[in-house]
């Protein structure tokens, strides 16, 4: 049930860092948290940090995951999963508004914008609605998407003043989700879909828009077998008849998670022909530096 980064001894440290120079502006705040993970990685936890300073009786959060790289990297999300340990829990907006039942989960009403940079963001059309849930799994490719959570204490009082500790497992929630094989980076920035980023309180001055920090995530590049395609640290004939079967004869390129190229496309175009072919004769018989014939394909 818990990520596995909350076992990490530096993150917490790293998030102290961040927040000491984040926050201080803020009084009232969200801050979502940056991360940097390994391509086909389960189970993202972002962290997002609330802090406020006045009584807060309606929270409204909507985000927006665009992409800052060319591509599709979220598979799946479960989104604002609670924290046991968090102020959100158990909190008044985490309770059953119209019951006030003290539940042991994070209740807020979240939806989904497919087009939440439309003409009409502010207003637009909701796609999906996943009232009182806890959490969804729903796998949205497109970028950019928007998710919003709601929560309401108007029946069962306020969120306390506080701050969220700036420790990687003291966040009042997390944003939870499964990243592509494709490397890249993508934010999660607030919008304004249906509405924007708001604090309400039952006193002065009753809404205010907290201070936002945006997170990033990196999806890292990595190809250990690019342009050695029988993967074993050495580029040798095993390799250019490898890439001769692709080349010519309908053999299928090998595509590794985490790379934008195929092993046998070493000169990153896209495509496994003649010239991929000569690149690895030239580093495999005839003595040429590897790194001087072949592409990055992380570059
Ligand atoms: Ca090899
Ligand atoms: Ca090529």
């Amino acid at each position: 049930m818990y990520p596995s980064v909350r076992s990490c001894v530096c993150c917490g440290a790293l998030l102290s860092a961040f927040w000491a120079s984040s926050v201080a502006a803020f009084d009232n705040s969200v801050i979502v948290e940056s991360k940097t993970v390994v391509a086909g990685t389960d189970s993202v936890w972002v962290g997002i940090f609330i802090s406020n300073n006045l009584p807060v009786r309606e929270l409204y959060l909507p985000l927006e995951l665009r992409s800052l790289t060319p591509g599709a990297f979220v598979r799946s999300r479960t989104i604002f999963a609670d924290n046991p340990t968090g102020r959100l829990y158990n909190s008044p907006l985490s309770d059953d508004s119209s019951s006030c039942w003290s539940l042991p989960w994070l209740n807020p009403d979240i939806w989904i914008y497919a087009a939440p940079e439309s003409a009409n963001e502010c207003s637009g059309p909701v796609s999906q609605s996943y009232g009182f849930r806890p959490s969804i799994n729903n796998a949205i490719y497109v970028s950019p998407d928007a998710y919003s959570l709601w929560g309401n204490g108007t029946y069962c009082g306020s969120l306390a003043p506080g701050e969220d500790p700036p420790v990687s497992d003291s966040a009042s929630c997390y944003f939870v989700f499964d990243v592509t094989d494709v490397p890249g980076q993508f934010e999660i920035d607030t919008c304004c879909a249906n509405g924007h980023l708001q604090f309400r309180s039952y006193s002065p001055p009753y809404s205010v828009t907290p201070g936002f920090v945006k997170g990033v995530i990196t999806i890292l590049c990595t190809c250990p077998c690019h342009a050695d395609p029988v993967c074993d640290g050495w580029t040798d004939v095993l390799d250019v008849m490898s890439v001769i079967d692709v080349a010519f004869r309908g053999q299928p390129e090998q595509a590794h998670a985490g790379c934008r190229s195929a092993r046998e496309d070493v000169d990153c175009n896209g495509l496994v022909d003649v010239a991929d072919v000569v690149k690895m004769i030239e580093a495999a018989i005839r003595g040429a530096e590897p790194g001087a014939v072949f592409c990055d394909p992380c570059s």
